[in-house]
């Protein structure tokens, strides 16, 4: 069985948005077109408290794309971005949500940040995200949406961890990073990930 599962389509990640991902804007069409192929699709949204550990405002003395250390883990420290209820959190207005079974929201906690859908970055808490896509019976796992390089990627390691067959559709992701990303597409395909165009679904 067939799942789409979209990342993070939402407006903060648009260019104009506090953490725009360049020619994010682009996939949303792609995506509108592709999802009806599939026989379930499911989505993430990124879903910040205002006082979330990853913002650089709440670091005195900090500013964005600094580095630090929480819980001895490393931490980018971003613009604020995806405030719960705010408009940069929804989902970018021209996405067509009406097939979407699901929606996951992660990086609820404040203390620490989730780039995956499945886990938060020390792996500690589930979204539970990996048993409802297994009880609904998916065997085939299609990721997309943004950023490519961070919570696409992110998403498609615990994916491909939890035993989904993984496929990372290209045209319909972008990365923040287009150097960073190439790094990390190598290390897809050496674990057996494969490389699709929406066209080829
Ligand atoms: C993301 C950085 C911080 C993403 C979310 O969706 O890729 N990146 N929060
Ligand atoms: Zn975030």
């Amino acid at each position: 069985m067939k799942t789409l599962l979209i990342i993070d389509v939402q407006n903060d990640f648009m260019p104009g948005g506090s953490l725009a991902i360049p020619n994010g804007d682009k996939i949303v069409s792609v995506i509108n077109t592709m999802q009806y192929k599939f026989d379930l699709v499911v989505a993430s949204q990124d879903w910040h408290p205002k006082d979330h550990v990853s913002f650089a405002s709440n670091h005195s003395g900090k500013k964005t794309f600094d580095e630090i250390e929480i819980q001895g883990k490393p931490q980018t420290l971003w613009p604020d971005h995806c405030v719960q209820g705010t408009e940069g959190a929804e989902f970018h207005s021209d996405l067509d949500t009406k097939p979407w079974e699901a929606i996951f929201r992660k990086g609820t906690d404040k203390t620490i940040d989730s780039y995956s859908a499945f886990y938060d970055n020390g792996h500690l808490k589930s979204t539970g995200l990996a048993g409802y896509l297994k009880e609904k019976g998916t065997s085939q796992l299609f990721l997309c949406g943004l950023a490519a390089d961070i919570c696409v990627y992110f998403s498609i390691y615990d994916a491909f961890k939890e035993g989904f067959a993984c496929f990372y559709v290209e045209d319909a992701s972008q990365p923040l990073d287009v150097e960073n990303f190439k790094d990390l597409k190598q290390e897809m395909i050496k674990l057996g990930i494969q490389i699709i165009s929406s066209e080829e679904i």
